[in-house]
């Protein structure tokens, strides 16, 4: 079987490859601008389905391989996830580049080919257990090795500066490391366009050019080796820090060196870089590609520092994907000093021109100091970030709001023109049209399957919404998906689900501002309450999937929790009978795809201006599930468009959490103290109800002694009455379908195409090169 899975897929690979070389050639000779999206993550889940659809085989595939004997599903299943990611930024990255390539714009991702992806996890007895993703282990079908691209990329050692004839004083790195970068090109194909973009993964190896230094040849072997094992190699350590930067320095050298090679093939000099160029940094990882990029001008292409800054800035847009103080990175500076003498050189010269630059602009010499680079030993990445490029972006309205006023505030007020929102979005190929083909075709039998291509059209569903037979079809359709589930969870996890109850979903990475606790306690609130009354209003499977890092204690913490109170629940003869929980062990990519299109509610409960975005949020409105939410992230646009009848707000707003936190006032003892409910609920974690007394005490803690950061208690009473409205709801069934196409409807503003178009048109200036032919 999966020899029959290795033909089938290098069969596809062959047949995209074609359009491959076609897509290269026509960006070559129309000289069209290109982006290369540089990002530390792609979590791309798995390819087979998604390629034959996209090139529109899947049908004949399926049917011939059916004459031949062969279920297609059953190869599919064949395939491993390629887990080259932690969660929503590696995600995003992987949607944004399957849009890219379907409307038609050239592009290149570039990453690290990592050995082993984020970790698989396993529960065992309620806890969370790691172990090594091996993805790479029966090979991988999708990527082409490109030993004649290789590139080499040094590291450590010294710096040797000679003057020339002129004056001009020239850098040379002596008694460095050496390592061979080579390439392995992973295509990623368009939406039937013929457009076929590449997806470009370095992986280390030892070089010949090498001379051993201080190290012996077999801990070089090691290290180089070491290099692409994994993704955010553990950075607790100075070690793993060491490695991460390592990481990070090496795929966007590689990449800068091969773009600039090529481009000297064909072109005079490097003034057109930024008319052919946009390279975009997803968070600030890659972020040194700015000072390397300044490196190769200078010490290769002997341009002087003004000329390489004026082309450098004109090439970077940033993107930030997170509020969260100890995301924002920070690299000490003798790190970047011993490991890259000649980076951090120009990193100091960048810095000294931008104070520079701010006490010009203000005066005020204070303003310049904190805004720099380099601050308290450290290198700080965010405002090099900024400094650096010519853009930088939030990924939805609010949180690029909250960068302008809040922690970009000082960059804003001096460069507003920067400044720009991009709202994130989802293939809605892969997470409508591909993964959950029983709605899509309830949808193209009513709305035609323009909206394949063009995701706005699903709002011509709304015309569709009140119609009573379309509502009982909808309901049909979600029957058949949570029976889907159903069927999993049975296999699983032993537990079975009653299809006909409320599927209440909350699958996302385990962190304390996304709340799962909020959504555990009120399941806690259920069962003292059905145990009491021995009665509920509605039926409820609660359903949770998370990986927390392996370091993150508190979340690990609440992994255990949920477990226990899942045993619990679950092994109770009459509270069982009216409600379910379910934890799903190692959440990825293709456990989404069963997850998302099962959802009856979509559970948003981060605290108000801490995520980001959000795009689970996304995929469960497209797949027809209602959002129980805060106004965070991307709930807030989905609110915009579905308004209040189609959605269940709750909680504190971001502006009150600002407040909160402003005016010290916050006070979790004292709403555990004078609510009887929270009470009850609080001191279950330590007399023993879901598991001996000091299992909790992590969590306990969290609440009672450091005052409960993310106001899980002062939005709990808030979060039972949004609860108790989704039960209302979902009692008049035909009701609920109806707000459920609406969803469906309004969705097409999160496709990834739109998203694509956003940053094409604001940021990065492509154009199309696609003749749609079909
Ligand atoms: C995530 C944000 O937490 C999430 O809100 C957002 O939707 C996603 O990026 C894509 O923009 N951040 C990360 C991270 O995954 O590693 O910072």
């Amino acid at each position: 079987m999966n020899e029959q899975y290795d033909i089938l897929g290098t069969m596809v690979r062959d047949y995209a490859s074609i359009y491959w070389k076609e897509t290269k050639e026509k960006t070559q000779q129309r000289k069209s601008k290109q982006v290369f999206y540089f990002s530390m993550e792609f979590l791309l889940g798995r390819l087979l389905v998604n390629n034959m659809q996209n090139l529109g085989i899947y049908h004949i595939a399926r049917d011939g391989l059916q004459d031949l004997g062969i279920n297609i599903h059953e190869l599919e299943e064949k395939e491993t996830d390629a887990g080259l990611g932690n969660g929503g930024l590696g995600r995003l990255a992987a949607c944004l580049m399957d849009s890219l390539a379907s409307c038609g714009y050239p592009g290149f991702g570039v990453s690290i080919r990592y050995e082993y992806g984020f970790f698989r996890q396993k529960i065992v007895n309620g806890r969370q257990v790691e172990v090594p993703d091996q993805w790479l282990s029966l090979g991988n079908v999708w990527e082409i090795r490109k030993p004649k691209h290789a590139v080499e990329v040094r590291f450590y050692g010294e710096i040797d500066r000679r003057q020339d004839e002129h004056g001009r004083i020239h850098f040379q790195l002596k008694n460095c490391e050496h390592v061979r970068c080579v390439p392995y090109d992973i295509p990623i194909i368009g939406y039937k366009n013929k457009i076929t973009n590449t997806l470009r993964l370095w992986s280390a190896e030892p070089s010949s050019e090498n001379l051993p230094r201080d190290k012996d040849f077999h801990s070089y072997l090691n290290e180089t080796r070491e290099l692409c094992h994994g993704l955010y190699p553990d950075d607790s350590t100075e070690k793993g820090k060491l490695l991460r930067l390592k990481q990070q320095y090496f795929f966007v050298s590689a990449t800068l060196q091969s773009v600039l090679r090529n481009h000297a093939r064909r072109n005079p000099d490097f003034e057109n870089l930024p008319e052919l160029y946009v390279f975009h940094l997803n968070d600030t990882h890659p972020i040194l590609a700015i000072p390397e990029l300044m490196r190769l001008l200078m010490d290769e292409y002997l341009y002087e520092w003004n000329d390489a800054w004026e082309i450098t800035r004109r090439c970077f847009a940033y993107t930030n994907h997170t509020v969260m103080t100890e995301a924002l990175e920070r690299w000490p500076i003798n790190f970047v000093q011993t490991l890259l003498p000649r980076i951090y050189l120009i990193i100091e010269e960048i810095n000294r021109r931008f104070e520079k630059q701010v006490f010009e602009m203000t005066g005020n010499y204070d303003l310049a100091r904190s805004m720099s680079i380099i601050k308290d030993q450290m290198i700080h990445m965010a405002p090099m970030a900024i400094v650096g490029s010519y853009s930088v972006n939030g990924v939805a309205q609010l949180h690029s709001d909250i960068l302008k006023a809040d922690i970009f505030n000082n960059y804003y007020t001096l460069f507003p023109e920067k400044f720009f929102n991009v709202t994130n979005g989802i293939t809605h190929r892969r997470w409508l049209v591909f993964f959950n083909r029983h709605l899509t075709k309830l949808l193209t039998s009513l709305i035609g399957n323009t909206f394949i291509s063009d995701a706005s059209d699903l709002s011509k569903l709304v015309a569709h919404a009140d119609d009573p037979s379309v509502q009982a079809a909808f309901l049909q359709v979600k029957q058949i998906r949570k029976d889907i589930l159903a069927k999993y969870i049975l296999a699983h996890n032993g537990i079975a689900v009653d299809v006909n109850s409320l599927f209440d979903v909350q699958v996302k990475r385990l962190h304390s501002y996304k709340r799962q606790l909020l959504n555990v306690f009120h399941i806690i609130y259920q069962y003292f309450k059905i145990k009491n009354e021995q009665n509920s209003d509605i039926k409820r499977t609660y359903i949770f999937a998370a990986k927390a890092a392996p370091s993150y204690r508190f979340a690990k913490n609440v992994i255990e929790l949920i477990n226990a109170v899942a045993a619990k629940v679950n092994n109770d003869a009459i509270v069982s009978k009216f409600m379910k929980v379910v934890f799903i062990e190692n959440y990825d990519v293709s456990k989404a795809e069963i997850i998302m299109p099962a959802a009856d509610i979509s559970e948003q409960i981060s605290t108000a201006g801490k995520e980001a975005s959000g795009t689970g949020n996304m995929k469960m409105m497209l797949n027809g599930a209602i959002t129980l939410g805060t106004l965070d992230g991307a709930n807030v646009e989905i609110h915009e468009l579905v308004k209040d009848e189609n959605m269940i707000l709750f909680g504190l707003r971001s502006e009150d959490v600002t407040r909160l936190y402003q005016e010290h006032r916050y006070n979790a003892y004292e709403i555990y103290r004078n609510d009887a409910n929270i009470r009850r609920i609080i001191d279950s974690l330590k007399d023993g109800t879901f598991g001996p007394e000091s299992a909790f005490d992590e969590i306990y803690n969290e609440i009672i002694y450091k005052n409960d950061e993310f106001f899980v208690l002062q939005d709990f009473n808030d979060y039972v009455k949004a609860q108790q409205t989704a039960a209302i709801w979902y009692q008049n069934q035909l009701q609920w379908a109806k707000k459920c196409l609406l969803n469906i409807a309004f969705a097409g503003k999160f496709s990834s195409d739109r998203t694509i178009r956003d940053y094409v048109e604001n940021i990065w200036q492509l154009k199309e090169i696609v003749e749609y032919e079909d």
